[in-house]
C-alpha cells in the first residue's frame, strides 16, 4: 500500500534497495561525537536521534495530580549517570518499511488501518516486533539500539519538568503539543487518528510526540507499583515479563491519560492501532 507523508517514502526505499542510494549506510553523525542536544542519524533510513545528557529526576506522580493512578507510586528519585540517545520521533511506517524491505523485520507489514501515511508512527507492532526492529538497526549500524527503559522514557518525557504534562499543568496546552483523542479533548487538535511525526511542538529535550500520537513500548517488565524499582535508569527485568510497559497515551485517549507519569501495559505479543515505539541508542 502506498503511503504519503514526511519521510523517505516507499519509492525512496525501493531506490535504496536497488542500489541507487549509494550512501545507504553512510554515517551522517555519531552520537559519541555530539554534544547533548545534538542530533544525528547512523544511516540514511535510520531514525533521527538526539543525544540526552544524564541527570536526576523524580519518577511517578504526586497524590494531588488529577487523574493519576496508584501504579505511579511510590515516587522515587532516579539518577541516570550516563549519556544516551533517544529517537526524536516515534518510529514511522517508512522507517519500519526500510527494515522490512531489507529483510530485517520478518517481512511483517503492519496494517495501517487504511490511513496511508508513511510519515506517521508505525502501529500494530508488538513488543516482540519492536525487538526485531532494534536488533536489525543494531546489526546494520554496529551500534546498540534498544527500547528506552521506562525510567529513561519518563526522564525524556519530563525533560526537566515535574508538571503533569511537559507543557505545564493545563490540559489546554494539549493542542499545541500533542495528538490526543478529539472527542474528550479541550480543543480540536486536527487529527482524528495518528498524525505525521513532528506535527506538534517538541518538549525541552527536542523530542516530538512523546506524549500522545501513539503509546510507546518500553523495555520494562510490568510491575503494578514502583516498589523496588531500579533508581539508576536501568530496565526492570523482574515482575510480569509477558506483559510490557507502554507510556505516553495516544490519539485514542483523553488528555488526562497523556500525563508524563501515566503508565500503560499490554501483552508483549499484542498489536494495537494506538501503540508503537521510540528507540534509544547506547552511547559508550
Ligand atoms: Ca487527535
Ligand atoms: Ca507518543
Amino acid at each position: 500500500m502506498a503511503r504519503t507523508g514526511a519521510g523517505i517514502g516507499v519509492d525512496g526505499l525501493v531506490a535504496f534497495v536497488l542500489g541507487l542510494g549509494a550512501n545507504f549506510w553512510a554515517v551522517t553523525g555519531t552520537g559519541a561525537a555530539q554534544e547533548a542536544g545534538g542530533q544525528f542519524r547512523d544511516c540514511e533510513v535510520c531514525p533521527e536521534m538526539v543525544v540526552v545528557r544524564g541527570g536526576s529526576f523524580t519518577m511517578g506522580s504526586p497524590s494531588t495530580e488529577v487523574g493519576r493512578y496508584d501504579d505511579e507510586e511510590p515516587r522515587h528519585r532516579v539518577t541516570i549517570d550516563y549519556e544516551f540517545a533517544a529517537g526524536v520521533y516515534e518510529i514511522t511506517f517508512d522507517e519500519w518499511d526500510a527494515c522490512a524491505l531489507m529483510g530485517g523485520c520478518r517481512n511483517h507489514s503492519p496494517r495501517d488501518s487504511g490511513w496511508g501515511c508513511g510519515g506517521c508512527p508505525v502501529i500494530s507492532v508488538s513488543w516482540e516486533d519492536a525487538q526485531v526492529y532494534v536488533e536489525w538497526l543494531s546489526r546494520t549500524t554496529g551500534e546498540h539500539y534498544r527500547l528506552l527503559t521506562e525510567a529513561e522514557w519518563e526522564y525524556v518525557a519530563r525533560a526537566g519538568t515535574q508538571t503533569a504534562w511537559y507543557w505545564g499543568e493545563a490540559e489546554s496546552g494539549q493542542c499545541r503539543y500533542a495528538n490526543a483523542g478529539d472527542t474528550s479533548a479541550p480543543c480540536s487538535d486536527g487529527y482524528q487518528n495518528t498524525a505525521p511525526a513532528g506535527s506538534f511542538e517538541p518538549n525541552a529535550f527536542g523530542l516530538y510526540d512523546v506524549l500522545g500520537n501513539v503509546w510507546e513500548w518500553t523495555a520494562d517488565c510490568w510491575n503494578d507499583s514502583y516498589s523496588d524499582a531500579p533508581n539508576d535508569g536501568s530496565e526492570r527485568q523482574t515482575g510480569n515479563c509477558s506483559v510490557r510497559t507502554a507510556r505516553g497515551g495516544s490519539w485514542l485517549t483523553a488528555p488526562s491519560t497523556l500525563r508524563s507519569a501515566q503508565r500503560g501495559r499490554t501483552h508483549a505479543g499484542n498489536r494495537h492501532t494506538d501503540l508503537g515505539f521510540r528507540v534509544a541508542r547506547t552511547i559508550n
